[in-house]
């Protein structure tokens, strides 16, 4: 499997590179180094050269220093920018002391021991509560056979971060598992030179020395940079999600100059991406464009797209969740707007929004470009399982009203038999536009906010601003589209949200200095009213099932036929991801609430619990999600290190919700006996369903459909953006993405969130008072 193909690309793109080193004055050993923090993982790395020769060759030596959060279990530099070939410096805590290692990797693989450099640890290499730092010398260092630091000049340096430990850690030479996380800085090693005094004292063990005022650690938003002059830009999107995309896209139409900001990299072969399993080699699809290496998502060994800093499930690349999702795609019903559902009256018209959506990113239920649905087992077992029960079938988003007792064949956003999503259609149009930029691997830290002026966004790109900075035109708006937990953080570094929030944003030292004083803090129910449709998977056994091994083999080793079909013409099991079938049914609560309860079939399963034998070629799943009408609530922040969380979580803490999910459960249950050969497995003959349902871990009904955080509505009291998604209290700040609809939609709900964006960017572009 090809690990990490971006690595090496990447090295090379050094104008796009998110982060510039600068110096920084270390204050244990006052050496000024030249460096970065990285935004996420929060490590530094700082280098610094002896002078350059006057003649014959230059010294081969430097002196350098990580210093890591406890959190980081090993830390390397790659000194060339890239993985292969390079020298690669690695440390990790071991006890009291720091263990380092020098390697070199020919493949991406384990990097082997590699001798040559003479490294001797410095005073301040440390191991405490909270931090580990390996401060070092390193000689003949600057070249490694294969490669060489260009001292006098400049180039990138990579980092690799892990938090999982390294197998034997009093050992150099421990094997370990493949980085976490990576990236890459630009760096000015002709800028990095001390005196040669300074240098003898450092590497003798001595401190102090260099000028300057000592920092904690390099900001991660460099201050020495040569003054860039920052374009000002009409619209700044933060985040290329469902939510970013469409509005990016409708910005751009209307000429205005607009600049879309991105933490990930690229996605799909169209857009960059070049990660794809060995039997793709040579093809131009990436893993984000083949609809069927989508349960791979979770089992790969090398899960970069997810958002490192969030413990759930969050893509953190070009397309946002859309590009690692099972992409399930659903028109959206009129309920998903009404005001029943939360929304004010004037949002209630969503049909010529929705249309446009429709128009530029129709859906489909038949992906496969020979039209035939493969793997179709599970779809006919289940039909077998609902027809009884008064279910009928019909083609779902021909009538996205009809959602009591339907079912129909899964519908997704895949074009051509490849996933496609707005990054194919809504981003394509925007990219092609002169008046429109986009930026990847730039994360906004704060947005920076004058009373209720926005003024424009602080990110860790120095190519783009001054430190970073890109202010926006007199006129001109910001708006957020960082996910339900991407966008809080956003607003809290404004200064905007709850006192406990802003609080803890206040005390970090990158986002606390840039924030407004607390007297313009603007106390907004940020993160409050969170909801996400609790799931409870079933799993079953049929003798027609194919499990497809559980697609376990999709990344590795898949079935040869599949493979060569979806080359050869973009059909084949490939050209779907795993769902088959989904069904709606409405029940009324004890409350006098109507809830919904949708199904997903699949075949395979997450996960099979049951004391008896069974076939694992023959199982499948039906997820279970209590969708619109669910009233259970939670909240989401953010910890000490500004790491979004699940503060409260939302699932069932209305037990009406929990009673209604069960009853559904119980009543697709009832009628197994009715399907000959159908066995539920799990949970098995000797559970109920009531104590399976009342002891599902709750971490377990997550269904990754977080809405609500920054809620749209009429009132300051209860949301936090108004009806035309502005926020509230301020001049030009608005939120478009998930985190903005104010109830759960009736399906999967990135339909329902570009139809939101299309309707809210609208808005957006009908306010007077913009650029
Ligand atoms: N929804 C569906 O409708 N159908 C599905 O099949 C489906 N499946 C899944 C799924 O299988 C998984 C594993 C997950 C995690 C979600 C699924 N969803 C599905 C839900 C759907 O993907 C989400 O509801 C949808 O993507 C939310 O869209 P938003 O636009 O609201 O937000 P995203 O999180 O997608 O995008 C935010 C972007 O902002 C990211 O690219 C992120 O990197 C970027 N960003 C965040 N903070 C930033 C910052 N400070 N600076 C720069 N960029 C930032
Ligand atoms: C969704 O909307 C959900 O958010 C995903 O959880 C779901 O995928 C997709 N659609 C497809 O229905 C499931 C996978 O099929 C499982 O294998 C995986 O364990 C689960 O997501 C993780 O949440």
């Amino acid at each position: 499997m090809r690990l990490r193909v971006g690595l090496s690309i990447l090295a090379c793109a050094g104008s796009a590179l998110a982060q510039v080193a600068s110096t920084f004055i270390d204050p244990d050993t006052g050496i000024p180094f030249m460096g970065i923090t990285d935004p996420v993982h929060r490590v530094s790395y700082g280098i610094v050269l002896p002078p350059l020769a006057t003649s014959g060759s230059n010294p081969t030596e430097f002196i350098a220093s990580i210093t890591s959060p406890i959190a980081g279990q090993w830390v390397g530099l790659a000194l060339g920018g890239a993985m292969l070939q390079n020298l690669l410096l690695v440390a990790w805590p071991n006890g009291n002391s720091v263990v380092h290692s020098t390697r070199i990797a020919a493949t991406y693989d384990q990097p082997t021991p590699y001798a040559g450099p003479v490294i001797t640890d410095l005073q301040h290499t440390m191991v405490n509560a909270t931090h580990w730092k390996w401060v070092f010398r390193c000689q003949n260092c600057t070249n490694w056979g294969t490669g060489s630091l260009p001292v006098s000049g400049g180039g990138v340096l990579a980092w690799a971060y892990s938090s999982a430990p390294v197998t034997t850690p009093s050992n150099p030479n421990s094997d370990f598992l493949e980085h976490t996380d990576f990236g890459f800085f630009g760096i000015s090693y002709a800028d990095a030179h001390a005196s040669q005094a300074d240098y003898d004292n450092w590497a003798a063990g001595g401190t102090g020395g260099g000028s300057g005022t000592p920092t904690s650690q390099p900001p991660t938003t460099p201050t020495s940079q040569p003054t860039v002059s920052a374009t000002p830009y009409d619209y700044i999107v933060v985040g290329a999600g469902p939510g970013g995309l469409v509005t990016a896209d409708r910005l751009s139409e209307t000429g205005k100059k607009v600049l879309l900001l991105e933490r990930g990299g690229p996605s799909t072969w169209e857009t960059g991406g070049r990660y794809q399993p060995d039997w793709l080699a040579g093809q131009p699809y990436t893993k984000f464009d083949v609809p069927g290496l989508f349960e791979s998502m979770f089992s790969d060994g090398n899960q970069f797209w997810w958002c490192r800093d969030i413990n759930v499930f969050a893509g953190c690349l070009l397309g946002g969740g859309s590009t690692i999702n099972g992409g399930l795609y659903w028109y959206p019903p009129d309920s998903d707007f009404s005001v029943a559902s939360g929304w004010p009256s004037s949002w209630a018209n969503h049909a010529p929004y929705t249309q446009k959506m429709k128009t530029r990113l129709p859906s489909t239920d038949h992906s496969s470009m020979d039209g035939i649905r493969y793997l179709p087992q599970s779809f006919n077992v289940a039909k077998r399982l609902l027809d009884p029960q008064g279910y009928r079938q019909l083609t779902i988003n021909d009538e996205p009203n009809q959602k009591d007792h339907v079912y129909g064949y899964s519908s997704f956003f895949f074009q051509g038999g490849k996933r496609t999503g707005p990054t194919g259609t809504y981003f394509k149009t925007a990219k092609a536009r002169p008046n429109f930029t986009y930026r990847d691997y730039t994360f906004v830290n704060s947005i920076i906010r004058n009373g209720t002026k926005i003024l424009g966004v602080q990110t860790n790109d120095t190519s783009l601003g001054p430190d970073g900075f890109i202010p926006v035109t007199p006129n001109g708006r910001v708006i957020l589209s960082g996910g339900s937990f991407g966008s809080p953080r956003l607003l809290f570094s404004a200064g905007i949200g709850p006192t406990d929030m802003l609080t803890i944003a206040q005390g970090d030292s990158v986002v606390g200095p840039k924030m407004p004083p607390q007297a313009q803090w603007i106390n907004l129910p940020v993160g409050e009213n969170v909801q996400d449709n609790p799931s409870i998977n079933l799993v079953f056994t049929h003798p027609d099932i194919d499990a497809y091994e559980n697609w376990a083999d999709i990344m590795s080793d898949p079935r040869p036929a599949d493979a060569a079909q979806y080359i050869s013409s973009q059909s084949g099991v490939f050209a779907s991801s795993s769902p088959r079938m989904n069904f709606w049914r409405a029940y009324g609560g004890s409350d006098g609430k109507t809830r919904w309860m949708q199904g997903t079939v699949r075949p395979g399963a997450a996960s099979v619990t049951s004391s008896n034998p069974y076939n694992a070629s023959q199982i499948f799943t039906i997820t279970t999600y209590l969708s619109t009408g669910i009233t259970s609530k939670g909240r989401i922040g953010i910890d000490v290190a500004l790491r979004p969380r699940v503060l409260v979580e939302p699932w069932f803490t209305d037990p009406i919700d929990k009673a209604v999910l069960l009853q559904g459960i119980n009543d697709i249950v009832a009628s197994v006996g009715n399907v000959s050969g159908l066995t539920l497995i799990t949970p098995d003959n000797t559970t109920t369903i009531s104590s399976y349902v009342n002891n599902y871990g709750t971490g377990n009904m997550n269904s990754n459909h977080w809405i609500g955080a920054n809620r749209l509505g009429s009132s300051a009291s209860n949301s936090v953006v108004d009806p035309n998604a502005k926020v509230f209290g301020t001049d030009n700040l608005f939120v478009v993405d998930a985190s903005i609809i104010p109830s759960m939609p009736m399906g999967n709900p990135q339909g329902a969130i570009m139809a939101t964006a299309e309707q809210a960017v609208a808005k957006i572009i009908a306010l007077a008072g913009g650029p």
